[in-house]
């Protein structure tokens, strides 16, 4: 299926919902006839950055090489989409600059760090409120708001079909699928 390859660069907190929307996203397009890729922690920090932590550092070097695997991804032909909380605008900028214009399309997941923090899927909130876990971000690592996303979604608000197809409409609107 003819395609303009483009990547889809969540960024929020832990427990924003960035994995569950990329994920029902690429089924969708993957459905809809569309070669996909999603990145996420689970398949990189295993593997291409095994050696990487959370630190500042950590992070700012994680965030670089997964966008430049987005970016072979996208000149491969790819939609890609990723699963970054990505904690800074100059890291996800840096992303941002290696694309054309149109070709990088940032979805901030805005969910409320209380909501995610109730939420607490693996116990992460617990244990960093606890101390045992440093460099939590949100409780003790810093996290920016982007201030010029392409979209921002709160996934506390409407169901996830509803968020699906607010991207796929955003999507169809600028003729990229
Ligand atoms: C934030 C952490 C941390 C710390 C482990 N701070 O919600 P999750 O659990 O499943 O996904 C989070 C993931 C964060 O990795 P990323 O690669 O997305 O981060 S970054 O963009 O900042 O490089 C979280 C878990 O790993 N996790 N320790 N200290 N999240």
């Amino acid at each position: 299926k003819g395609q303009n390859p483009v990547l889809l660069w969540f960024t929020g907190l832990s427990g924003s919902g960035k994995s569950t929307l990329a994920g029902a996203l690429e089924h969708a397009l993957f459905d809809a006839g569309f070669h996909t890729y999603l990145l996420d922690g689970d398949n990189v920090r295993h593997g291409l950055c095994e050696d990487l932590g959370f630190s500042a550092v950590d992070r700012d070097e994680n965030l670089r090489r997964v966008g430049e695997v987005a970016k072979l991804m996208v000149d491969a032909g790819l939609v890609v989409l990723s699963a970054f909380i990505s904690p800074t605008k100059e890291e996800r900028d840096r992303v941002r600059a290696l694309f054309e214009a149109g070709q990088f399309i940032e979805v901030h997941l805005s969910t409320q760090l209380a909501v995610c923090e109730a939420r607490d899927p693996k116990g992460l909130y617990k244990k960093a409120r606890a101390g045992e876990i440093k460099d939590f971000t949100g409780i003790s690592a810093p996290y920016e708001v982007p201030d010029a996303a392409e979209l921002t979604i709160d996934t506390d608000k409407g169901d996830l079909a509803t968020q699906v197809t607010a991207v796929l409409d955003y999507l169809a609107a600028l003729q990229i699928i």
